[in-house]
């Protein structure tokens, strides 16, 4: 049995070759890794003395030779493919082992220019995974080193593959190559050559021509949105660290599409503030959210903007959860808790609620640029039989940025809780109006097709919590198209609106406002989230 074993990720290449060795299989390799196994003991024939060619053009041709292709793609129950084999001296290659130039990668490094991408695309190694995976009945092809362990005690009980594994490791690798040349595909096609300095980072625009390559399924989900909808959950090629997908589940109910959706509307709203948080979502909207000193403090604080639609919410923590926290959660209903870690008393007490689903996932490392910060880069929506791409709604406000348009000034004490609403509402469905006070959410009316109904039913949930809105501030997520909302948001007891303006009519709601002698800014930024 014959394997050819060609990798540039050398990654446990050395014990994954000695194994083979061990087993009898003739190892055969290219430059790099041929000297690798070589310098490592291992008996192994070169590439170049099978085709009786060098490889040549800085290693452009290396394996793009019938000796190689024919060994890998001969029907070995064809006596016809079987006699041309022998006619030419050719012998069949059983095993292949390859991983790709890192061309993925290498684009993702800043700085990267076209000539360094170019270079880092593989063409001999996809050339003979696809023959292998293509003759899969025969040969079987190996393209993560996490198959390695698999592959090699397989061949070690049953000394061979089974058609079953042969077969998964033919679609393993097709999904490779598909995902590897739907990253070329996407990167040379979002160049604007136009304008680019050879030697240079080529200009970018974050759209390609394709939006396959960039998703990798993680997992098939028991159904979808509902119960008749099939549905599965896929990752970026490249996730963000601290992005939802990074999760850890530690307990519980395997997680379902809706709670996955929840989920990432929570993390990405916990994960805004730079101080303990707490946000509770219910149907995709945060039906609570609070500051705090504490995780149980924030807790306390973000469920009493409305107990009913806690129930059954989903929590998340943007500070390990203690035991203190973790009790004081323990007495609602809870579908999913995330945070960052949970302390040992913490795990203690949802052993107890086997249910819980716990995710730990850590926080994106900071830095600056929105991937450090865990800041997914892109927007997907499907549309009939389209789909709608978008950068993320990744802005942020600072106070210095927001203008004041009113005679009355926002009060000192009212700046935290301005830039705390204008936070909280860009994760709200819109039309979104959020009333808070003192880093907290005291009323949230989501999802309205008209801002006044917005702002009535954010009204109406505060009353329904028992909460005053006396003194609050208001944050509306698009601007106010007619004063009605905000003489609604005013009667209800607001004293500080932000908002982004823009409206035709901006002048008739800032008359209103001074009128009713409550202070606004204007952010001139919209967070609409559809
Ligand atoms: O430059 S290539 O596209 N031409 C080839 O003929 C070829 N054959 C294998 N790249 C080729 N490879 C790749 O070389 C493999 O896919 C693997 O990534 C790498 C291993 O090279 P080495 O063993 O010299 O480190």
């Amino acid at each position: 049995m014959n394997a050819l074993l060609s990798v540039s990720d050398k990654t446990g290449i050395v014990d994954f070759a000695r194994g083979l060795h061990g087993l009898g299989i003739r190892l055969l390799s290219t430059g790099g890794t041929a000297k690798l196994l070589a310098d490592a003991g291992l008996p192994v024939t070169e590439v170049a003395d099978v085709t009786g060619f060098p490889e040549m053009l800085d290693g452009r041709v290396k394996t793009l030779h019938p000796k190689v292709h024919g060994g890998l793609l001969a029907r070995r129950d064809l006596p016809g493919h079987m006699a041309s084999l022998k006619a030419h001296g050719i012998e069949t290659i059983d095993l292949l082992v390859v991983n790709l130039y890192p061309f993925e990668a290498t684009v993702a490094k800043p700085g990267c220019t076209l000539d360094e991408a170019i270079e880092n695309i593989d063409i001999g190694g996809p050339a003979m995974v696809r023959s292998a995976a293509k003759n899969w009945k025969d040969v079987g092809v190996v393209t993560d080193a996490a198959q390695y362990e698999a592959v090699l005690g397989e061949l070690r009980t049953e000394g061979k593959l089974s058609d079953r594994t042969r077969f998964a490791l033919s679609v393993a690798a097709f999904n490779r190559i598909s995902n590897y040349d739907g990253a070329i595909s996407d990167y040379l096609s979002s160049l604007q050559f136009e304008g680019s300095v050879p030697g240079q980072a080529p200009t970018r625009t974050p759209f390609g021509a394709q939006a396959n390559g960039r998703f990798v399924k993680l997992q098939d989900l028991r159904y979808g949105e509902n119960p008749h909808q099939q549905a599965a959950f896929y990752r970026d090629l490249h996730p963000a660290p601290g992005s939802l997908v990074t999760a850890k589940q530690l307990q519980g109910k395997e997680l379902s599409y809706n709670n996955i959706a929840d989920a990432d509307a929570a993390w990405e709203c916990v994960k805004s503030f730079d101080t303990p948080a707490c946000v509770i979502v219910k149907h995709a909207n945060p039906c609570g959210v609070a500051l705090g000193k504490d995780p149980l403090e924030a807790y306390s604080k973000a469920f009493k903007t409305d107990p009913t639609s806690a129930f059954g919410g989903i929590i998340a923590f943007n500070r390990p959860l203690d035991g203190a926290g973790a009790q004081a959660v323990s007495k609602q209903f809870v579908e999913v808790l995330m945070a960052p870690g949970f302390s040992p008393e913490a795990l203690e007490v949802f052993k107890a609620k086997a249910n819980v689903r716990l995710l730990e996932i850590a926080l994106p490392p900071g830095g600056r640029t929105d991937w450090d910060n865990g800041r997914n880069m892109m927007d997907v929506k499907r549309v009939g039989s389209g789909l709608l791409m978008q950068t993320a709604d990744n802005r942020e406000m600072t106070l210095g940025e927001l203008k004041v348009v009113t005679a009355k000034a926002p009060a000192q004490s009212e700046l935290a809780d301005l830039l705390f609403a204008w936070k909280v509402a860009k994760y709200v469905k819109s039309n979104a109006i959020v009333f808070c006070k003192d880093g907290m959410t005291l009323g949230v009316g989501a999802g309205q097709m008209s801002r006044v109904d917005s702002a009535r039913i954010a009204g109406i949930k505060a009353a329904n919590a028992g909460l005053s809105l006396q003194g609050s501030v208001v944050a509306s997520d698009a601007f106010f198209p007619f004063r009605d909302g905000l003489d609604v948001v005013v009667d209800a007891g607001a004293t500080c609106v932000v908002q982004p303006g823009g409206s035709m009519r901006d002048d008739e709601v800032i008359s209103a406002a001074n009128e009713r002698g409550i202070a606004m800014v204007l952010t001139g930024v919209r967070h609409f989230r559809h």
